[in-house]
């Protein structure tokens, strides 16, 4: 498995298991990259990778942790055989809301989630994989942002921050690794339709509903296609960011809603 994993691309996609990370594992098993995929739910993660190497004949490898967890992130890494830590594209894709809640009354609980998820974990892994990136003298580094982090609105200021933190988070990387050529890319997106929106309100299905009322949004194969188009330009080519939305957004909180 390690020698043939030198022979093809690599791309390592975190949360893979559902929404935007399983569509970038079959938009990339698609176009012939070898997959790491890793993610929280080890059932999804067996189940995708089945799917994908029957599907698309490449090979995958799954590792299951938590990015919130330092430790496990980095001996899971780690533990990859050295063919596999070749990877050309590391897609940050983890990353989750949950409440909506005003400062006042938000839960320590959820902004300890959000944060460590979607500003820490990130990190955690860059970290790993922009070393590996180092010695390979290559790579793509593509983060998920949101267009909440680049406006605020009401009640979402640590969702909205940790988002704004990978937007800078980004641009900072694109310092660090430019002399090593790796390329840093964010991705934007606003409303898509996943479990996003079920995790920040908590399962209630009623508030879910609104959210995508009246609109058609995006899906996760739109936004796995603007990755895809960000990690398939020529080697001089950076995108270093894109913001998507559905056409009838205007920004984070306008739309035009046809009920
Ligand atoms: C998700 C987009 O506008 O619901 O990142 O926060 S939004």
């Amino acid at each position: 498995m390690a020698y043939k994993a030198l022979m093809s691309k690599i791309v390592l996609i975190t949360g893979a298991t559902a929404g935007i990370g399983e569509a970038c594992a079959h938009t990339f098993a698609r176009e012939k990259y070898n997959l790491v995929l890793t993610g929280r739910r080890t059932e999804r993660l067996e189940k995708l990778s089945k799917e994908i190497t029957e599907k698309y004949g490449v090979e995958v490898l799954t590792l299951e942790f938590d990015v919130t967890d330092k430790n496990a992130v980095v001996s899971k890494l780690e533990s990859l055989p050295d063919g596999w830590k070749k990877v050309d594209v590391l897609i940050n894709n983890a990353g989750l809301s949950k409440g909506l809640d005003p400062v006042q009354s938000g839960l320590y609980e959820d902004w300890d989630l959000m944060i460590d998820t979607n500003v820490k974990g990130l990190l955690y892994v860059s970290k790993v994989v922009a070393n590996w990136m180092i010695s390979n003298g290559s790579g793509h580094i593509i983060n998920l942002g949101s267009i909440a982090g680049k406006e605020i609105y009401a009640n979402g200021h640590v969702y909205c921050a940790t988002k704004a933190a990978v937007d800078f988070l980004s641009k900072g990387m694109r310092f660090d690794l430019l002399t090593y050529g790796i390329k840093v890319t964010a991705i934007h997106p606003g409303a898509v339709e996943t479990e996003f929106s079920l995790i920040r309100f908590k399962g209630d299905t009623e508030r879910v509903k609104k959210v995508y009322e009246g609109i058609v949004p995006l899906v996760a194969e739109d936004i796995a296609e603007t990755i895809w188009f960000a990690a398939s330009r020529p080697a001089h080519v950076n995108i270093n960011e894109l913001i998507i939305m559905p056409t009838q957004q205007a920004n984070a909180t306008v739309f035009n809603r046809k009920v």
